[in-house]
């Protein structure tokens, strides 16, 4: 038989490398299909519930791999629902090749069924290559040029195969005018800036006497040399939500999450600091950052537009944080005074112990921070970590005390709900003998991750660790919404928008074959974790968690606390329990002209 322009191509993408891929059929792309089964699992086609799914797990494997990710649906609606994973992988830099299918080309044009104009859908998200076949010799560049433009410029491209090309017998290009003869292969390049430019860090970073770091996704790979730089230079260092594994939580310089997920050393840190080292973060909110003008700035970024964006440095290098760091260090002179490490490590002691004590305060039925608080000290060697969107990224972000060996990321710039089963499931095909624990709020498990638990149910048997546990914070509650609601806006929770149906996801777990476990008595949190730890199979725990323990910003402006009372003086439906929670909770201040409780 003839080779189809379809054997071709997934001839080529393993050619590439390219072993898994994450999607669902579609007759749009069958020829596609027809091709991976006669390839006979060259490269594996992985099945999730939707695409939007397998586009989040193609992001996922990116972000766990350090490869890249690959996604595949059918045309019109198929194509549609890759968008918002896609969107996830273009905000956190992550290299993605979607490919979809489309209609015939002699139907193009004639509003015909599932005929969506792909390549205006996609041109965004896949801006730095979007393409659609139109004859078969050019798949052979239109893949070499997306992988090439995926893996050098770390972005999300598109190749759209109209479902008549995909049958097609392949020709490869004649040599003739009009056609390209492409190549494949690529090798990231050492990237570091030039000698004087690493000097000038030098010179800011050894003037400081303050000096505070911020690392992120882009030093994930930098671990050593972050900690021999923050040492050298006796910085503390905080992290982004996407450089959670950068750094253990146990280094007493370590302040852990910054933001409105993060903690009070990171305020502190950076409202106190005179100087500032950024690596490989893209953190958006600058009103976390210093004072402009608070501090002396220095940048190190591979990607060249996200240097001074959020503060303006005054140095901006152009490096990979690894290769940057370490020639930087012999420049460094080691500081005279720890005072400053020694404050931060007292802030640090404090902090660790009010987290505990915020924990451990009771609530209705359970505090939501005991489950992240539980589970830090229980946390096995080389697990994989990921949280969805909502209340539970706080508790991920700020209670969870990561160590090395670790990964953990979650759906950051896009910060999108649905992402975290995906993600979780996406790490387990990186990484299978790696246990894998996800936080997921009861909102977003309704959205889209109760049915890829179906997912898991599929492949789980594969798994060399079984170990694969969803934590479903259940609240009946859009919870970290309905506070954003309260202390942004000012206004009272809306319960027709934010309160959501009591499902059993413990029992929908069991009726697909995983293991389902259910609490609702703070005692049983810590057994339960045991037990889910233990087993030999992937478990659901759902806990019926408090929505009035409000998942608030480590620093809160006068401004958010006179909201608050609006809210509640607007006549909040739940006010006695949001006054009692923000009390225990230490929030009490907040309340201007109301009693303690
Ligand atoms: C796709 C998407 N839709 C809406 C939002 C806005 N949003 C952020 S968190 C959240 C509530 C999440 O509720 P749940 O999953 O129950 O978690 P909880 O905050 O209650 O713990 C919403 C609606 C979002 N981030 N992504
Ligand atoms: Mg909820």
């Amino acid at each position: 038989m003839a080779k189809t322009v379809s054997d071709y191509f997934v001839e080529r993408l393993h050619a590439w490398g390219i072993r898994v891929m994450f999607g669902y059929p579609g007759d749009g792309i069958n020829g596609v299909f027809g091709a991976l089964n006669r390839a006979g699992g060259k490269v594996r086609f992985i099945q999730a519930r939707h695409e939007e799914m397998a586009a989040f797990m193609a992001s996922a494997y990116a972000k766990f791999t350090g490869e890249l990710g690959v996604c595949i649906a059918t045309s019109g609606p198929g194509a549609a629902h890759l968008v918002t994973g896609l969107y996830d992988a273009r905000l956190d830099h992550m290299p993605v090749l979607a490919i979809t299918g489309q209609q015939a080309r002699s139907a193009m044009g004639g509003h015909y069924q599932q005929e969506v104009d792909l390549a205006s859908l996609l041109k965004d998200v896949a801006g730095a290559f979007v393409q659609q076949a139109s004859s078969p010799s050019q798949v052979r560049h239109l893949v070499d040029r997306a992988i090439r433009t995926d893996l050098g410029e770390r972005r999300v491209t598109a190749i759209i195969l109209p479902n008549d090309l995909q049958e097609m017998t392949y020709e490869e290009p004649p040599r003739a005018h009009g056609t390209l003869h492409s190549g494949i292969g690529f090798t990231r390049p050492r990237t570091v800036p030039y000698e004087a430019q690493l000097r000038r860090a030098a010179e800011v970073l050894n003037s400081g006497k303050k000096v505070a770091m911020l690392v992120g996704a882009g030093a994930l790979e930098a671990t050593d040399e972050v900690i021999a730089v923050a040492d050298r230079l006796g910085a503390g260092a905080a992290k982004a939500l996407l450089g959670k594994a950068v750094l253990p939580d146990d280094l007493p310089w370590v302040t852990g999450a910054i933001g409105l997920l993060g903690t009070e050393p990171s305020f502190r840190l950076m409202t106190e600091c005179d100087t500032l080292l950024m690596v490989g973060s893209g953190f958006p909110y600058s009103e976390f950052l210093p004072k402009e003008g608070q501090a002396r700035g220095v940048q190190i970024d591979l990607a060249p537009d996200m240097l001074s964006l959020r503060y303006p440095m005054e140095v901006n290098l152009v490096g990979d944080a690894a290769e940057t760091l370490r020639e930087l260090l012999p420049l460094l002179q080691p500081k005279s005074d720890d005072a400053w490490r020694k404050e931060i490590a007292s802030n640090l002691e404090r902090w660790w112990k009010k987290l505990e004590d915020r924990a451990m305060q009771p609530a209705n039925p359970i505090n939501p921070q005991r489950i992240a608080w539980e589970l830090s000290p229980r946390l096995p060697d080389h697990v994989i970590l990921t949280s969805d969107s909502g209340s539970c990224a706080n508790w991920w972000a700020r209670d969870i005390k990561i160590r090395r060996g670790m990964m953990a990321s979650l759906s950051g710039g896009l910060a999108s709900m649905g992402a975290a089963v995906p993600y979780a499931i996406a790490a387990k095909f990186a990484h299978p003998d790696r246990p894998v624990i996800a936080l997921v709020g009861d909102g977003a498990m309704q959205m889209n991750n109760m049915a890829e638990l179906i997912t898991v149910a599929k492949y789980w048997r594969e798994w060399a660790d079984p170990r694969w546990i969803v934590c479903v914070l259940n609240n009946c509650d859009l919870n970290q919404v309905t506070w954003e609601q309260r202390v942004m806006n000012g206004d009272p929770k809306y319960d027709c928008s934010q309160q959501i149906p009591d499902v059993p996801y413990h029992r929908f777990a069991e009726l697909i074959g995983l293991e389902g476990i259910f609490v609702d008595r703070p005692d049983a949190l810590a057994p339960a974790w045991e037990r889910a730890l233990a087993a030999s199979r992937p478990v659901v725990l759902e806990v019926k968690t408090d929505p009035e323990v409000p998942p608030l910003p480590p620093h809160i402006t006068f401004e958010q606390a006179v909201k608050l009372s609006e809210a509640l003086l607007k006549g909040d439906p739940h006010e006695k329990r949001v006054l009692a929670g923000a009390a225990r909770q230490g929030f009490a201040s907040l309340l201007p002209g109301r009693k303690r409780e």
